[in-house]
């Protein structure tokens, strides 16, 4: 597959507007905004190396380190920064918050903070598809950590037993926490060996080169939609931030290590605009456009989210009501 120079460019842009996003995001935590913020910055390859490979109607979940997977997805900067404030306009009417955002219109169905929990989720939405033909894939998005977890066995199980089109994509950016992945890799050599245990093809790719996630992505999800099953991709990166905002990282893993990663040789955008400079597609001051556009963007995504008002409270109830509706009428079916 080789890729047009516009498709590389909108890699290129979709990275920024991630990297972006996220660095908004810490700036407003320390100011006061609620909650958490688990940071993807350094991981920003894997979603917007796959997304453009996915029809509109496919399926997203992921985890709680998943603002890149949404925003790669289409994710707006208004309604996710209202959901991150906990207002009323955000995705979820900002009862979700950063770790359980789901966008349902545009088919992203969920991030979760309990480790490993969307795999089964992905399978069962992957089991739906398939059962309605409607041609549809799901991309599950989990960490390294995820791999250890009795979710991960049940729903790849699961998902082999079925022949269910799903792609579990192991964002493997090194850390568990404060653990390195090895500790609880056993004798793996990576992460895509899990896959031999379920019968399956397991990738790994570099997944801080756009370029080769993009390549690999644009095999997989055509083998996936024809029906070749559940595949595991592992995609290599890292975690420049601590867990999340409150940890600074650096306890228990060398300095020079997080400063290497962070390194314009090793970060996925660094990596892309030396390709693009080198194509002549860019240079200093038009990047510098970039950010000033996406800033101005952000400013205004702030602002509304902060001018918004929160949920009412019975508001809230009525979502449950709704729920226990549509259960009774399953249970009537
Ligand atoms: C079932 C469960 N066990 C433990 C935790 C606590 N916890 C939150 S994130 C995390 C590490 C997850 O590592 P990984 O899957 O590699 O994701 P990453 O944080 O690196 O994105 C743990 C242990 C949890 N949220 N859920
Ligand atoms: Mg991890």
């Amino acid at each position: 597959m080789i890729l047009s120079n516009e498709q590389v460019y909108a890699i290129y842009l979709m990275m920024k507007r991630c990297r972006a996003f996220e660095e908004r995001a810490i700036v407003e935590l320390r100011k006061g905004m609620p909650g958490f913020i688990h940071s993807s910055i350094g991981a920003e390859a894997i979603p917007c190396g796959i997304s453009p490979f996915l029809a509109q109607d496919d399926y997203i979940l992921t985890a709680h380190r998943g603002h890149s997977d949404i925003i790669a997805r289409g994710a707006g900067f208004i309604e996710t920064f209202a959901e991150l404030y906990a207002k009323r306009t955000g995705y979820c009417k900002g009862v979700a918050g950063s770790m359980h955002i789901a966008a349902l219109d545009l088919n992203i169905l969920g991030a979760t903070g309990i480790v490993g929990s969307g795999v089964p989720l992905a399978s069962g939405v992957a089991l739906g598809c398939k059962m309605q033909k409607n041609n549809r894939i799901t991309v599950c998005y989990l960490g390294d950590g995820a791999t250890c977890t009795g979710a991960f066995h049940e729903g790849v199980t699961f998902a082999a037993t079925f022949d269910l089109p799903v792609l579990f994509v192991i964002v493997n950016n090194q850390y568990e926490e404060s653990t390195h992945w090895t500790y609880w890799g056993g004798k793996l050599k990576n992460l895509a060996e899990r896959a031999k245990g379920y019968g399956l093809k397991g990738y790994s790719v570099d997944g801080n080169d756009a370029l080769s996630v993009a390549k690999i992505a644009s095999q997989l999800v055509p083998k996936i939609r024809n029906g070749a099953g559940p595949i595991i991709l592992e995609a290599v990166t890292y975690r420049i931030h601590g867990h999340h905002m409150g940890d600074p990282g650096t306890s228990y893993r060398p300095k020079e290590e997080i400063e290497a990663w962070k390194s314009p040789e090793k970060d996925p955008i660094g990596r892309l605009y030396t390709t693009l400079r080198d194509k002549g597609l860019i240079n200093e001051e038009q990047d510098r456009q970039i950010d000033v556009e996406l800033a101005a963007e952000l400013d205004e995504a702030v602002r509304l989210a902060l001018a918004s008002p929160e949920i009412d409270p019975q508001e809230v109830l009525q979502d449950f009501v709704y729920y226990n509706r549509h259960v009774e009428s399953l249970q009537k079916v």
